[in-house]
């Protein structure tokens, strides 16, 4: 694995946190993936929980820009304060850590890289998503991953299909 990679997806983990990581492989080329996964103000574009989110402040997207989601219903949480950690243009990393919000996750923090993959022509795709949390009070950590990897799985193959989508469409514009 090569170095940026293995740096990225290490986490300080305490006794009472826990974390795990999803790898994703889709066809679709790294800059139609990026250009969906890089939208910090757009997570419900592929988020499928996420019915809105609203970037805290006016201006540019920066590193500590905040973002306020609010989730669809039905779920045991409605909101959710989200702060940018790094966004890497050139690298293809996305981190985002919780600040906030109704919800069991505290001290969520993920980080999203993007890698090429042979699938797709050789013009794929691997995302690799980790995270660390904290194990909410009465859970243990397994049920806490079981949990979390869950939705992290669900956004993962929905980002895929939306990008896949965008691949198709720019193949089709430029055959
Ligand atoms: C993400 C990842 C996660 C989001 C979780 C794990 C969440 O939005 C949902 C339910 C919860 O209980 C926690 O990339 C929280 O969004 C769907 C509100 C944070």
């Amino acid at each position: 694995i090569p170095d940026h990679i293995s740096h990225y997806h290490t986490h300080v983990v305490a006794e009472d946190q826990c974390c795990s990581a999803v790898v994703q492989e889709t066809t679709a080329s790294i800059a139609s993936v990026w250009s969906v996964v890089r939208r910090f103000d757009n997570p419900q574009s592929y988020k499928n929980f996420i019915k809105s989110c609203t970037v805290i402040g006016t201006g540019d997207i920066n590193i500590g820009s905040l973002r306020e989601v609010n989730l669809i219903s039905g779920l045991p949480a409605a909101r959710s304060t989200e702060r940018l950690e790094i966004l890497d243009e050139d690298r293809h990393v996305i981190s985002f850590s919780v600040v906030g919000g109704d919800h069991r996750l505290a001290n969520y923090r993920s980080v999203t890289t993007l890698h090429p993959s042979a699938v797709g022509d050789g013009a794929g795709t691997v995302v690799v998503e980790s995270y660390v949390v904290d194990v909410p009070p009465g859970n243990s950590k397994e049920d806490t991953r079981v949990f979390v990897d869950t939705i992290v799985r669900c956004n993962l193959q929905s980002l895929a299909q939306t990008a896949e989508n965008i691949t198709q469409q720019n193949n089709n514009n430029d055959p």
